[in-house]
């Protein structure tokens, strides 16, 4: 009641919300059901973007990603990047190699996939701008679930320093 007394006092656009308590809960219970039916599937935890230097044109974005039901990362976007896609790192002989993985990347239901340097990431190139220690960047992840049901996370990945936070807390 407190709410609603001191929206009263409000003015005009707040009289209206007052009148309308239903239409306000309901809208807001709606957009509220939404964020969840969003959240459940996947979670994307602790994302993080490796710093780069000037004029470097590609780097990686990091996290631990995991699918209530089951799915594939299937693509990602960012506005920094000019072509986005989903690596692994693997060896090829002696030498470690990055490929591209076109078909996804699998996320078996319940587990937790990290996206780590030295293993799967995902690959931001043709940077449009350095990315340094401080910045965040917005990076749109899609999953597809087992259904074909396509998910779009928003992820805010801040940037931190070249070297990985596992390396920097070893000593
Ligand atoms: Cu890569």
């Amino acid at each position: 009641m407190n709410k609603v007394h001191r929206l009263s006092r409000d003015g005009p656009t707040a009289h209206t919300l007052h009148n309308n308590p239903m239409l306000k809960h309901s809208l807001s219970l709606l957009a509220a059901l939404q964020a969840l039916s969003v959240q459940a599937q996947t979670t994307v935890a602790e994302p993080w973007v490796r710093g780069t230097v000037a004029q470097q044109m590609a780097t990686g974005m990091f996290a631990r990603i995991t699918s209530v039901n089951g799915g594939k990362l299937v693509a990602a976007s960012s506005p920094v990047a000019g072509v986005v896609e989903i690596h692994e790192m693997a060896m090829q002989g002696s030498t470690m190699k990055m490929r591209a993985l076109p078909a996804g990347l699998d996320l078996p239901a319940g587990k937790v996939i990290e996206l780590k340097p030295g293993g799967y990431h995902v690959m931001l190139m043709d940077l449009k701008q350095q990315l340094k220690v401080g910045d965040t960047v917005p990076v749109t992840l899609v999953v597809e679930g087992v259904d074909k049901a396509r998910e779009t996370i928003e992820v805010k990945a801040p940037v931190k320093a070249l070297t990985t936070p596992s390396t920097q807390h070893k000593h």
